[in-house]
């Protein structure tokens, strides 16, 4: 009874802190038993995730989400897109709404450490920048003084942009909003001089939500780091580690030259990496306590991370953003999965 009493007072004051009682239980289990993962992702954002007409979402970000469904239930399609703004995403994740977020997230300190979260990764290298109306006539960022900008509410883009301007001596006049449909059309309305977010944000928004995209220009400046990754909560790291390793075997799978179409031969690879990857190594998800075809699944049903950029947010999108930094790091990017042996 005693000690019935003291699990019960502590199950009590864990509840009381919130998202720790959650951070206890084991999310992979919870997944397996439920039979899709449930994917934090933006309300719609091209080249990330968005929705097409019959409402199936796309994008870098929802392949990843279909990558961790490939890994742990063996089919990509079994997850569930649950759209959030800015604002609500931290809340979703400790809450226990979302098992995953996967939504343009910029990894900082205080987000790593002080939210019960935890970043499983980087999918996306990016920086923030400035979208401005061509006929402003503004070439640079050093001539935005005394100019309104247009952010969402709950972005790393107001902090930035605060001090940013106080280093660079820059009076702004922010616009700040929390439905990303309200903060473009005010900009698109010009009640904002300046849209300010990450520049694949900028590039998507541009291309997307804009009427007539050729009015508008990005601005060469980009003010800060927005490293973007996944995160899932504090306490759950096995969890962690299938989310982890997920991302890791699409860039691993490009490193290697193996690809969606390429893939079943590459089972016949003499290669003991390449055997690894694909689990024709017995043992190979043992230790993720994953089939041993994890990583066969995200290749054959998402394809490589090369792939997934060229196809949402690259050369193969309306988006067009170069490589850059997010090519591998044997291309002179910043792309390096951690070994899978
Ligand atoms: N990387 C930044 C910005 C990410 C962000 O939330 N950007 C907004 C503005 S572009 C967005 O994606 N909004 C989409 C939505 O709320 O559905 C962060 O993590 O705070």
């Amino acid at each position: 009874m005693r000690r019935l009493g003291l699990i019960q007072g502590a199950v009590a004051s864990l509840a009381l802190v919130g998202w720790l009682p959650l951070a206890q239980a084991d999310t992979l289990d919870v997944v397996k038993d439920r039979g899709y993962v449930q994917c934090g992702v933006t309300t719609g954002f091209a080249g990330f995730s968005t929705p097409d007409d019959k409402g199936q979402w796309h994008g870098l970000d929802i392949d990843l989400c279909r990558a961790v469904a490939a890994a742990v239930l063996g089919d990509a399609g079994k997850f569930k897109a649950v759209p959030l703004n800015s604002q609500q995403r931290f809340t979703a994740l400790q809450s226990g709404e979302i098992d995953l977020l996967a939504r343009n997230t910029s990894v900082t300190q205080r987000r790593d450490t002080a939210l019960g979260a935890i970043h499983a990764g980087i999918n996306f290298y990016d920086g923030q920048g400035f979208l401005v109306p061509k006929e402003l006539g503004v070439t640079s960022a050093k001539e935005l003084d005394g100019a309104t900008i247009c952010m969402q509410t709950g972005t790393s883009n107001e902090n930035t942009m605060a001090d940013w301007a106080r280093a660079n001596n820059i009076k702004y006049k922010p616009v700040v909003i929390e439905q990303f449909s309200e903060v473009v059309n005010a900009f698109a309305a010009g009640r904002c001089d300046v849209f300010s977010t990450d520049a694949s944000g900028l590039a998507s928004i541009r291309i997307s939500k804009l009427k007539n995209p050729e009015d508008y220009v990005v601005l060469p400046e980009i003010i800060s780091k927005e490293p973007l990754g996944p995160f899932v909560r504090q306490g759950d790291d096995v969890w962690l580690n299938a989310v982890k390793w997920s991302l890791m075997a699409m860039i691993e799978a490009e490193e290697l030259g193996v690809t969606s179409a390429n893939v079943e031969q590459q089972l016949k690879s003499s290669s003991p990496s390449i055997q690894r990857l694909l689990g024709v190594v017995p043992g190979a998800g043992k230790n993720l306590r994953l089939d041993d075809k994890w990583a066969y699944n995200i290749v054959r049903q998402v394809g490589n991370y090369g792939e997934s950029y060229e196809r949402n947010v690259g050369m193969g999108s309306p988006l067009k953003i170069p490589r850059g930094l997010n090519a591998l790091w044997t291309k002179g990017g910043l792309m390096y999965a951690l070994p899978i042996r």
